[in-house]
Protein backbone atom coordinates (compact mmCIF):
# COMPACT_ATOMS: atom_id res chain seq x y z
CA UNK A 1 0.00 0.00 0.00
CA UNK A 2 1.06 3.91 -0.21
CA UNK A 3 1.48 5.14 2.84
CA UNK A 4 1.90 8.94 3.76
CA UNK A 5 3.08 9.70 7.56
CA UNK A 6 2.03 12.72 8.67
CA UNK A 7 4.54 13.89 11.62
CA UNK A 8 7.43 11.40 10.01
CA UNK A 9 9.97 13.63 11.57
CA UNK A 10 9.13 12.84 15.12
CA UNK A 11 9.23 10.59 18.01
CA UNK A 12 6.57 7.99 16.89
CA UNK A 13 6.62 8.82 13.18
CA UNK A 14 10.02 8.37 12.53
CA UNK A 15 9.90 4.45 13.59
CA UNK A 16 6.98 4.34 11.74
CA UNK A 17 8.20 5.32 8.58
CA UNK A 18 11.22 2.65 8.78
CA UNK A 19 8.61 0.21 10.03
CA UNK A 20 5.57 0.13 7.47
CA UNK A 21 8.78 0.89 4.31
CA UNK A 22 10.53 -2.38 5.90
CA UNK A 23 7.27 -4.18 5.97
CA UNK A 24 6.75 -3.67 2.38
CA UNK A 25 4.62 -0.36 1.74
CA UNK A 26 5.35 2.55 -0.50
CA UNK A 27 6.53 5.61 2.41
CA UNK A 28 6.02 8.78 1.94
CA UNK A 29 7.26 11.24 5.22
CA UNK A 30 5.55 14.59 5.64
CA UNK A 31 7.05 17.18 8.38
CA UNK A 32 7.25 21.05 8.71
CA UNK A 33 10.07 20.41 11.39
CA UNK A 34 8.35 22.49 14.37
CA UNK A 35 9.08 20.40 16.41
CA UNK A 36 12.71 21.12 16.29
CA UNK A 37 11.29 24.67 17.37
CA UNK A 38 9.87 24.09 19.87
CA UNK A 39 13.52 22.38 21.37
CA UNK A 40 14.89 25.55 20.75
CA UNK A 41 12.02 28.07 22.35
CA UNK A 42 12.21 25.59 25.57
CA UNK A 43 16.12 25.12 25.32
CA UNK A 44 16.24 21.63 25.37
CA UNK A 45 17.22 18.82 22.92
CA UNK A 46 16.42 15.15 22.73
CA UNK A 47 18.58 12.88 24.66
CA UNK A 48 19.38 10.92 21.53
CA UNK A 49 21.21 13.10 18.92
CA UNK A 50 19.03 12.99 15.94
CA UNK A 51 19.80 14.16 12.08
CA UNK A 52 17.70 16.12 10.01
CA UNK A 53 15.05 14.14 8.42
CA UNK A 54 16.67 14.33 5.16
CA UNK A 55 19.82 12.62 6.61
CA UNK A 56 17.83 10.36 7.81
CA UNK A 57 15.82 9.29 4.75
CA UNK A 58 19.54 8.97 3.10
CA UNK A 59 20.71 6.41 5.67
CA UNK A 60 17.68 4.44 5.33
CA UNK A 61 17.79 4.19 1.86
CA UNK A 62 21.69 3.20 2.40
CA UNK A 63 20.97 0.29 4.97
CA UNK A 64 17.30 -0.53 3.43
CA UNK A 65 17.37 -0.24 0.25
CA UNK A 66 13.72 1.94 0.63
CA UNK A 67 12.99 5.22 -1.14
CA UNK A 68 10.95 7.30 0.97
CA UNK A 69 9.44 10.76 -0.84
CA UNK A 70 9.61 13.59 1.75
CA UNK A 71 7.63 16.62 1.95
CA UNK A 72 8.02 19.52 4.18
CA UNK A 73 4.82 20.92 4.53
CA UNK A 74 2.63 22.79 7.51
CA UNK A 75 -0.56 20.90 8.01
CA UNK A 76 -1.89 24.55 8.52
CA UNK A 77 -1.70 25.22 5.00
CA UNK A 78 -4.60 23.45 3.55
CA UNK A 79 -3.65 24.11 -0.36
CA UNK A 80 0.16 22.20 0.42
CA UNK A 81 -1.92 19.67 1.83
CA UNK A 82 -4.02 18.88 -1.03
CA UNK A 83 -0.82 19.05 -2.99
CA UNK A 84 1.07 16.69 -1.20
CA UNK A 85 -2.14 14.37 -1.12
CA UNK A 86 -2.28 15.04 -4.72
CA UNK A 87 1.44 14.43 -5.55
CA UNK A 88 1.58 10.95 -3.49
CA UNK A 89 -1.50 9.59 -4.04
CA UNK A 90 -1.65 6.96 -0.72
CA UNK A 91 -4.21 4.48 0.21
CA UNK A 92 -3.69 5.43 3.81
CA UNK A 93 -2.65 8.40 5.77
CA UNK A 94 -0.82 7.86 9.07
CA UNK A 95 -1.33 11.24 10.99
CA UNK A 96 1.09 11.87 13.83
CA UNK A 97 1.19 15.48 13.48
CA UNK A 98 0.04 17.54 16.04
CA UNK A 99 1.89 19.47 19.33
CA UNK A 100 1.75 16.65 21.13
CA UNK A 101 3.08 18.06 24.74
CA UNK A 102 0.28 18.17 27.38
CA UNK A 103 2.89 20.64 29.67
CA UNK A 104 2.89 22.76 26.45
CA UNK A 105 -0.62 23.60 25.87
CA UNK A 106 -0.73 24.55 29.56
CA UNK A 107 1.90 27.13 29.49
CA UNK A 108 0.21 30.23 28.67
CA UNK A 109 -2.64 31.22 26.14
CA UNK A 110 -0.52 32.16 23.35
CA UNK A 111 0.81 28.41 23.61
CA UNK A 112 -2.72 27.05 24.19
CA UNK A 113 -4.43 28.80 21.52
CA UNK A 114 -1.24 27.83 18.86
CA UNK A 115 -2.03 24.06 20.02
CA UNK A 116 -5.69 23.70 19.62
CA UNK A 117 -5.21 26.07 16.11
CA UNK A 118 -2.27 23.68 15.16
CA UNK A 119 -4.35 20.59 16.26
CA UNK A 120 -7.55 20.83 14.82
CA UNK A 121 -7.37 23.14 11.85
CA UNK A 122 -4.32 20.78 10.65
CA UNK A 123 -6.59 17.90 11.02
CA UNK A 124 -9.53 19.96 9.22
CA UNK A 125 -7.05 20.61 6.67
CA UNK A 126 -6.36 16.67 6.26
CA UNK A 127 -10.03 15.72 6.47
CA UNK A 128 -10.56 18.31 3.50
CA UNK A 129 -7.50 17.27 1.15
CA UNK A 130 -9.10 13.17 1.53
CA UNK A 131 -12.88 14.90 0.73
CA UNK A 132 -11.12 16.72 -2.79
CA UNK A 133 -8.33 13.98 -3.23
CA UNK A 134 -10.07 10.84 -3.02
CA UNK A 135 -12.30 10.03 -0.41
CA UNK A 136 -11.42 6.47 -0.31
CA UNK A 137 -8.10 7.28 1.15
CA UNK A 138 -8.05 5.45 5.15
CA UNK A 139 -7.39 8.32 7.49
CA UNK A 140 -5.47 6.60 10.68
CA UNK A 141 -5.20 9.11 13.21
CA UNK A 142 -3.33 9.47 16.31
CA UNK A 143 -6.00 10.31 19.29
CA UNK A 144 -4.83 9.65 23.09
CA UNK A 145 -6.23 7.73 25.72
CA UNK A 146 -6.31 10.94 27.90
CA UNK A 147 -9.19 11.92 25.61
CA UNK A 148 -11.43 9.96 28.63
CA UNK A 149 -9.97 11.01 31.13
CA UNK A 150 -10.29 8.77 34.25
CA UNK A 151 -13.78 8.46 34.55
CA UNK A 152 -15.85 6.17 37.28
CA UNK A 153 -16.85 3.47 35.05
CA UNK A 154 -15.04 1.07 32.09
CA UNK A 155 -13.39 2.59 29.05
CA UNK A 156 -15.10 1.17 25.53
CA UNK A 157 -13.33 1.83 22.61
CA UNK A 158 -14.49 5.04 21.81
CA UNK A 159 -18.24 4.14 21.50
CA UNK A 160 -21.26 3.55 23.91
CA UNK A 161 -24.19 1.33 23.99
CA UNK A 162 -26.63 4.32 25.88
CA UNK A 163 -30.28 3.60 27.47
CA UNK A 164 -31.68 6.81 28.14
CA UNK A 165 -35.17 6.90 29.77
CA UNK A 166 -36.32 3.56 27.66
CA UNK A 167 -34.60 4.85 24.67
CA UNK A 168 -31.36 3.34 23.38
CA UNK A 169 -28.46 4.74 21.06
CA UNK A 170 -24.88 4.06 20.18
CA UNK A 171 -23.04 7.47 21.65
CA UNK A 172 -19.03 8.70 21.27
CA UNK A 173 -17.56 7.58 24.57
CA UNK A 174 -17.68 10.93 26.95
CA UNK A 175 -14.84 12.30 27.30
CA UNK A 176 -13.16 14.57 29.90
CA UNK A 177 -9.74 15.42 29.45
CA UNK A 178 -6.85 16.78 31.43
CA UNK A 179 -5.65 19.95 29.53
CA UNK A 180 -6.26 22.24 26.19
CA UNK A 181 -3.80 19.54 24.33
CA UNK A 182 -5.70 16.67 25.22
CA UNK A 183 -8.84 18.80 24.23
CA UNK A 184 -7.73 19.18 20.80
CA UNK A 185 -7.71 15.74 20.37
CA UNK A 186 -11.22 15.64 21.38
CA UNK A 187 -12.21 18.11 19.15
CA UNK A 188 -10.56 16.36 16.15
CA UNK A 189 -12.07 13.13 17.13
CA UNK A 190 -15.63 14.67 16.40
CA UNK A 191 -14.85 16.63 13.63
CA UNK A 192 -13.10 13.34 12.02
CA UNK A 193 -16.41 11.35 13.26
CA UNK A 194 -18.87 14.21 11.44
CA UNK A 195 -16.26 13.39 8.45
CA UNK A 196 -17.16 9.89 8.24
CA UNK A 197 -21.04 10.78 8.23
CA UNK A 198 -21.30 13.94 6.09
CA UNK A 199 -18.57 12.18 3.13
CA UNK A 200 -18.55 8.57 3.65
CA UNK A 201 -14.81 8.88 4.56
CA UNK A 202 -13.44 5.90 6.22
CA UNK A 203 -11.19 6.88 9.77
CA UNK A 204 -9.64 5.04 12.64
CA UNK A 205 -9.04 6.60 15.90
CA UNK A 206 -6.38 5.53 17.95
CA UNK A 207 -6.67 6.52 20.99
CA UNK A 208 -3.32 5.79 22.46
CA UNK A 209 -1.35 5.52 25.61
CA UNK A 210 2.04 6.61 26.91
CA UNK A 211 4.89 5.35 24.75
CA UNK A 212 7.51 3.90 26.10
CA UNK A 213 11.08 3.14 24.68
CA UNK A 214 13.45 4.56 21.96
CA UNK A 215 14.77 1.58 19.60
CA UNK A 216 12.94 -0.48 17.39
CA UNK A 217 14.22 -3.28 15.26
CA UNK A 218 14.84 -1.00 12.42
CA UNK A 219 16.63 1.91 14.03
CA UNK A 220 19.28 -0.15 15.98
CA UNK A 221 20.96 -0.52 12.23
CA UNK A 222 22.41 2.59 12.20
CA UNK A 223 23.35 5.31 14.96
CA UNK A 224 21.97 7.62 11.89
CA UNK A 225 18.44 6.27 12.29
CA UNK A 226 17.92 6.84 16.36
CA UNK A 227 14.72 8.61 16.73
CA UNK A 228 14.15 11.23 19.52
CA UNK A 229 14.10 10.52 23.58
CA UNK A 230 12.73 13.81 25.44
CA UNK A 231 13.50 13.57 28.93
CA UNK A 232 12.71 17.60 29.96
CA UNK A 233 9.27 18.83 31.72
CA UNK A 234 7.56 19.83 28.63
CA UNK A 235 7.88 16.63 26.28
CA UNK A 236 9.62 14.03 28.32
CA UNK A 237 6.78 11.39 29.09
CA UNK A 238 6.78 9.61 32.39
CA UNK A 239 8.34 6.23 32.27
CA UNK A 240 11.63 7.52 29.85
CA UNK A 241 11.78 10.36 31.92
CA UNK A 242 12.17 8.23 35.09
CA UNK A 243 14.45 6.27 33.76
CA UNK A 244 16.86 8.93 32.27
CA UNK A 245 16.42 10.01 35.88
CA UNK A 246 17.82 7.12 37.85
CA UNK A 247 21.07 7.17 35.17
CA UNK A 248 21.59 10.42 36.30
CA UNK A 249 21.60 9.63 39.83
CA UNK A 250 18.48 12.38 40.10
CA UNK A 251 15.37 11.58 42.42
CA UNK A 252 12.39 10.34 40.29
CA UNK A 253 10.05 13.08 39.98
CA UNK A 254 6.59 11.67 41.29
CA UNK A 255 3.99 14.13 40.61
CA UNK A 256 1.43 13.98 43.73
CA UNK A 257 0.69 10.82 45.73
CA UNK A 258 1.76 8.66 42.54
CA UNK A 259 -2.19 6.84 42.31
CA UNK A 260 -2.47 8.13 39.25
CA UNK A 261 -2.89 5.40 36.71
CA UNK A 262 -2.47 5.28 32.88
CA UNK A 263 -2.25 3.06 30.01
CA UNK A 264 1.00 2.58 28.33
CA UNK A 265 2.54 0.70 25.42
CA UNK A 266 6.19 0.33 24.23
CA UNK A 267 7.11 1.80 20.88
CA UNK A 268 7.54 -1.36 19.18
CA UNK A 269 3.69 -1.94 20.02
CA UNK A 270 3.09 1.38 18.71
CA UNK A 271 4.74 0.55 15.31
CA UNK A 272 3.11 -2.51 14.53
CA UNK A 273 -0.41 -0.83 15.98
CA UNK A 274 -0.30 1.42 12.99
CA UNK A 275 0.34 -1.36 10.18
CA UNK A 276 -2.66 -3.69 11.45
CA UNK A 277 -4.70 -0.34 11.03
CA UNK A 278 -3.62 0.24 8.27
CA UNK A 279 -3.31 -2.94 6.60
CA UNK A 280 -6.93 -3.65 7.81
CA UNK A 281 -8.85 -0.59 6.88
CA UNK A 282 -11.96 1.08 8.34
CA UNK A 283 -15.04 1.03 6.22
CA UNK A 284 -16.35 3.60 3.74
CA UNK A 285 -18.26 6.24 6.28
CA UNK A 286 -17.18 4.09 9.41
CA UNK A 287 -15.85 5.83 11.97
CA UNK A 288 -13.68 3.21 14.33
CA UNK A 289 -11.89 3.79 17.58
CA UNK A 290 -8.90 1.48 18.81
CA UNK A 291 -7.90 2.37 22.26
CA UNK A 292 -4.00 1.81 21.56
CA UNK A 293 -2.61 0.30 24.90
CA UNK A 294 -1.37 -2.88 26.60
CA UNK A 295 -1.22 -2.52 30.04
CA UNK A 296 -1.82 0.36 33.16
CA UNK A 297 0.58 1.16 35.71
CA UNK A 298 0.27 4.01 38.85
CA UNK A 299 2.67 6.57 38.23
CA UNK A 300 4.08 5.31 41.85
CA UNK A 301 4.45 1.87 40.28
CA UNK A 302 6.21 2.95 37.24
CA UNK A 303 8.74 4.80 39.51
CA UNK A 304 8.98 1.40 41.67
CA UNK A 305 9.46 -0.76 38.73
CA UNK A 306 12.26 1.88 37.01
CA UNK A 307 14.35 1.91 40.44
CA UNK A 308 14.27 -2.07 40.76
CA UNK A 309 15.16 -2.27 37.34
CA UNK A 310 18.11 0.25 37.56
CA UNK A 311 21.34 -1.36 39.57
CA UNK A 312 22.24 1.21 41.76
CA UNK A 313 20.48 3.67 44.36
CA UNK A 314 17.35 5.60 43.14
CA UNK A 315 15.88 8.06 45.36
CA UNK A 316 11.90 9.28 44.91
CA UNK A 317 10.50 12.47 45.02
CA UNK A 318 6.59 13.05 45.69
CA UNK A 319 6.31 16.45 44.48
CA UNK A 320 3.41 18.72 44.41
CA UNK A 321 1.30 17.71 41.57
CA UNK A 322 1.91 20.77 39.30
CA UNK A 323 -0.92 19.30 37.02
CA UNK A 324 -4.98 19.07 38.31
CA UNK A 325 -5.97 15.63 37.99
CA UNK A 326 -7.14 12.73 40.36
CA UNK A 327 -4.64 10.75 42.01
CA UNK A 328 -6.99 7.94 43.16
CA UNK A 329 -9.49 6.52 40.75
CA UNK A 330 -10.57 3.59 39.07
CA UNK A 331 -9.39 2.85 35.64
CA UNK A 332 -10.93 0.13 33.34
CA UNK A 333 -10.04 -0.07 29.72
CA UNK A 334 -11.44 -2.36 26.92
CA UNK A 335 -8.53 -2.79 24.72
CA UNK A 336 -9.40 -5.50 22.63
CA UNK A 337 -9.63 -4.66 19.08
CA UNK A 338 -5.82 -4.29 18.19
CA UNK A 339 -5.01 -7.61 19.85
CA UNK A 340 -7.94 -9.05 17.35
CA UNK A 341 -6.34 -8.21 14.80
CA UNK A 342 -3.16 -9.88 15.60
CA UNK A 343 -1.23 -7.64 17.95
CA UNK A 344 1.30 -9.51 20.12
CA UNK A 345 2.72 -7.01 22.93
CA UNK A 346 5.41 -6.72 24.34
CA UNK A 347 4.83 -5.80 28.17
CA UNK A 348 6.82 -3.65 30.21
CA UNK A 349 9.73 -5.94 31.32
CA UNK A 350 13.79 -4.88 33.11
CA UNK A 351 14.83 -6.04 29.49
CA UNK A 352 13.12 -2.97 28.16
CA UNK A 353 14.72 -0.57 30.92
CA UNK A 354 18.19 -2.38 30.30
CA UNK A 355 18.14 -1.57 27.05
CA UNK A 356 16.96 2.40 27.67
CA UNK A 357 18.92 2.34 30.32
CA UNK A 358 22.24 1.61 27.81
CA UNK A 359 20.87 4.28 25.34
CA UNK A 360 20.62 7.01 28.34
CA UNK A 361 24.43 5.82 29.69
CA UNK A 362 25.31 6.22 26.05
CA UNK A 363 24.04 9.98 25.97
CA UNK A 364 23.82 10.99 29.38
CA UNK A 365 26.81 13.66 28.80
CA UNK A 366 23.45 15.68 26.82
CA UNK A 367 21.32 15.97 29.62
CA UNK A 368 20.86 19.24 31.29
CA UNK A 369 19.57 18.49 35.09
CA UNK A 370 17.58 21.60 35.16
CA UNK A 371 15.54 20.27 32.80
CA UNK A 372 13.76 17.73 35.28
CA UNK A 373 12.20 20.04 37.18
CA UNK A 374 8.40 20.74 36.60
CA UNK A 375 8.00 24.55 35.79
CA UNK A 376 4.32 24.27 34.30
CA UNK A 377 1.45 24.89 36.55
CA UNK A 378 -1.88 24.15 35.30
CA UNK A 379 -3.41 26.23 38.39
CA UNK A 380 -1.66 29.52 36.94
CA UNK A 381 -3.06 30.91 33.66
CA UNK A 382 0.49 32.28 32.56
CA UNK A 383 3.50 30.24 33.65
CA UNK A 384 6.91 32.06 33.64
CA UNK A 385 8.48 28.63 32.04
CA UNK A 386 12.55 29.52 32.12
CA UNK A 387 14.36 28.35 29.55
P1 LIG B 1 6.45 14.51 18.20
O1 LIG B 1 6.22 15.90 18.69
O2 LIG B 1 7.77 13.88 18.45
O3 LIG B 1 6.15 14.43 16.63
C1 LIG B 1 5.12 15.17 16.02
C2 LIG B 1 5.64 15.64 14.68
O4 LIG B 1 4.60 16.37 14.01
C3 LIG B 1 6.84 16.57 14.80
O5 LIG B 1 7.91 16.11 14.01
C4 LIG B 1 6.32 17.93 14.32
O6 LIG B 1 7.30 18.70 13.66
C5 LIG B 1 5.17 17.52 13.41
N1 LIG B 1 4.13 18.56 13.29
C6 LIG B 1 3.45 19.18 14.31
N2 LIG B 1 2.60 20.10 13.80
C7 LIG B 1 2.74 20.04 12.44
C8 LIG B 1 2.13 20.74 11.37
N3 LIG B 1 1.24 21.72 11.58
N4 LIG B 1 2.50 20.42 10.10
C9 LIG B 1 3.41 19.45 9.86
N5 LIG B 1 4.03 18.76 10.84
C10 LIG B 1 3.69 19.06 12.12
O7 LIG B 1 5.27 13.61 18.83
P2 LIG B 1 5.19 12.03 19.02
O8 LIG B 1 5.54 11.70 20.41
O9 LIG B 1 5.87 11.33 17.89
O10 LIG B 1 3.61 11.82 18.89
C11 LIG B 1 3.03 11.66 17.62
C12 LIG B 1 1.52 11.62 17.76
O11 LIG B 1 1.12 10.56 18.62
C13 LIG B 1 0.93 12.90 18.32
O12 LIG B 1 -0.25 13.21 17.64
C14 LIG B 1 0.63 12.54 19.75
O13 LIG B 1 -0.46 13.28 20.24
C15 LIG B 1 0.30 11.07 19.66
N6 LIG B 1 0.61 10.35 20.91
C16 LIG B 1 1.89 10.34 21.41
C17 LIG B 1 2.15 9.66 22.59
C18 LIG B 1 3.53 9.63 23.21
O14 LIG B 1 3.68 9.08 24.32
N7 LIG B 1 4.57 10.15 22.57
C19 LIG B 1 1.12 8.98 23.25
C20 LIG B 1 -0.17 9.02 22.71
C21 LIG B 1 -0.42 9.71 21.53
N1 LIG C 1 4.10 12.44 35.66
C1 LIG C 1 4.80 12.38 36.84
N2 LIG C 1 6.10 12.77 36.83
C2 LIG C 1 6.74 13.19 35.71
C3 LIG C 1 6.02 13.23 34.49
C4 LIG C 1 4.70 12.85 34.52
O1 LIG C 1 4.27 12.00 37.90
O2 LIG C 1 7.93 13.53 35.79
C5 LIG C 1 2.69 11.99 35.63
C6 LIG C 1 1.70 13.06 35.15
O3 LIG C 1 1.24 13.84 36.23
C7 LIG C 1 0.61 12.21 34.52
C8 LIG C 1 1.34 10.96 34.02
O4 LIG C 1 2.60 10.95 34.69
O5 LIG C 1 -0.32 11.79 35.48
C9 LIG C 1 1.58 10.94 32.52
O6 LIG C 1 2.26 12.14 32.14
P1 LIG C 1 3.15 12.20 30.81
O7 LIG C 1 3.79 13.53 30.75
O8 LIG C 1 3.99 10.98 30.73
O9 LIG C 1 2.02 12.00 29.69
P2 LIG C 1 0.86 12.96 29.20
O10 LIG C 1 1.00 14.35 29.64
O11 LIG C 1 -0.45 12.28 29.49
O12 LIG C 1 1.11 12.95 27.62
C10 LIG C 1 1.76 11.88 26.93
C11 LIG C 1 2.12 12.39 25.56
C12 LIG C 1 0.83 12.76 24.80
C13 LIG C 1 -0.11 11.59 24.81
C14 LIG C 1 -0.38 11.06 26.22
C15 LIG C 1 -1.11 9.75 26.22
O13 LIG C 1 2.97 13.53 25.66
O14 LIG C 1 1.16 13.13 23.47
O15 LIG C 1 -1.32 11.96 24.23
O16 LIG C 1 0.90 10.78 26.84
S1 LIG C 1 -2.32 9.67 27.50
O17 LIG C 1 -1.67 9.96 28.78
O18 LIG C 1 -2.88 8.37 27.46
O19 LIG C 1 -3.31 10.69 27.20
Amino acid sequence: MRVLVLGADGYLGWPTVMYLSEAGHEVGALDNFVRRQYDSELGVQSLTPIEPLSRRVRAWREVSGHEVPTYVVDLQDGEAVVEAVRDFRPDAIVHYAEQRAAPYSMIDRKHAVYTQVNNVVGTLNVLYAIAEVDPSIHLVKLGTMGEYGTPNVDIEEGWLELTHKGRTDRVLFPKKPGSFYHLSKVHDSHNIEFATRIWGLRATDLNQGVVYGVETEQSVRDPRLVTRLDYDDVFGTVLNRFVIQAVLGQPLTVYGGGGQTRGMLDIRDTVECIRLAVENPAEAGEFRVFNQMTESFSVAEIAKTVASAYNGPVEVDYLDNPRVELEDHYYNVVHTALPSLGLEPHLLSDTLITSLIDVVERHKDRVDLEAFRPQVDWRRHANPRQT
